[in-house]
């Protein structure tokens, strides 16, 4: 099958983008074209550094205001020629204008069971408001910060004596499994964003989110 020409945004570590490299040296049909990061030191650089990817450093703290950051954030992707867009641990919130330019082709992955926990800090948030279970989501971005259509979770338990660190790692675990997943859907061309923002996969408007654990094995 013909790869998918990607492009990954990061601001960390990079573990997120290490599934998809890993998965993308396996079988998933797509080509990460660069990794692009607003930190200079963040370790995902190296990863994709080691994978032979081209990376590209642009600091937000460059720019005079997030309208003139995200001109050239999406001068530069478009320069790649990507057909999708992945937020993978990326942590500038993105304007109006830049969300359009990529509708129906840019996903993240949050990590909480979305609607709930939008925004920073979710693990610490969910441990506080002392929920049993916690996830990650992959969703389609939107103007609406962590509020695109849904696609996919993965849940954990919340455990007796978790604090915010083994939470985000338990979650972590399953974020490795899910994003390769629904990148695949969308190479595959099994996913997409229909006119009235509702997705469709093989065929069918979702309804509700993709429950990994309901997925047969
Ligand atoms: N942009 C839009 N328009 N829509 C979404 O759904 C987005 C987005 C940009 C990033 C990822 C998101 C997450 O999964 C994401 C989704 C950063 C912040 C944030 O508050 C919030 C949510 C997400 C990412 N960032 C601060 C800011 O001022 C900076 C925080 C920092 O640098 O540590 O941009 O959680
Ligand atoms: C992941 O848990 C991801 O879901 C989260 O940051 C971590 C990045 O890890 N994303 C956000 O919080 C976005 N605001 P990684 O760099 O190892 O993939």
């Amino acid at each position: 099958m013909s790869k998918l020409p990607v492009v990954v945004l990061i601001s960390g570590g990079g573990t997120n983008l290490q599934a998809i490299i890993d998965a993308a040296k396996e079988n998933l049909p797509v080509e990460i074209k660069a990794v692009i990061s607003n930190k200079a030191n963040a370790y995902g650089l190296e990863r994709a550094r080691r994978a032979d990817i081209p990376v590209a450093i642009l600091e937000h703290r460059q720019f005079s205001d997030r309208e003139s950051f995200d001109a050239a954030l999406a001068g530069l992707i478009d320069s790649y020629q990507p057909q999708l867009v992945l937020l993978a641990g990326f942590m500038r919130i993105l304007t109006p204008g830049f969300v359009r330019h990529y509708h129906g082709r840019m996903l993240n992955i949050h990590p909480s069971l979305l609607p709930d926990f939008q925004g920073l800090h979710t693990h610490q948030r969910a441990l506080e408001a002392e929920v049993k279970k916690h996830g990650a989501s992959i969703h389609f971005v939107t103007e609406e910060l962590d509020g695109g259509p849904i696609i996919v979770q993965a849940s954990v338990p919340v455990l007796p004596g978790d604090d915010a660190e083994t939470l985000a790692a338990r979650v972590l675990e399953k974020e490795h499994i899910i994003y390769p997943l629904a990148v695949r859907w969308f190479a595959q061309g099994r996913l997409s964003l229909n006119d009235r923002d509702q997705i469709v996969l093989d065929g069918k408007v979702l309804d509700t989110p993709v429950q990994l654990e309901q997925i047969p094995a």
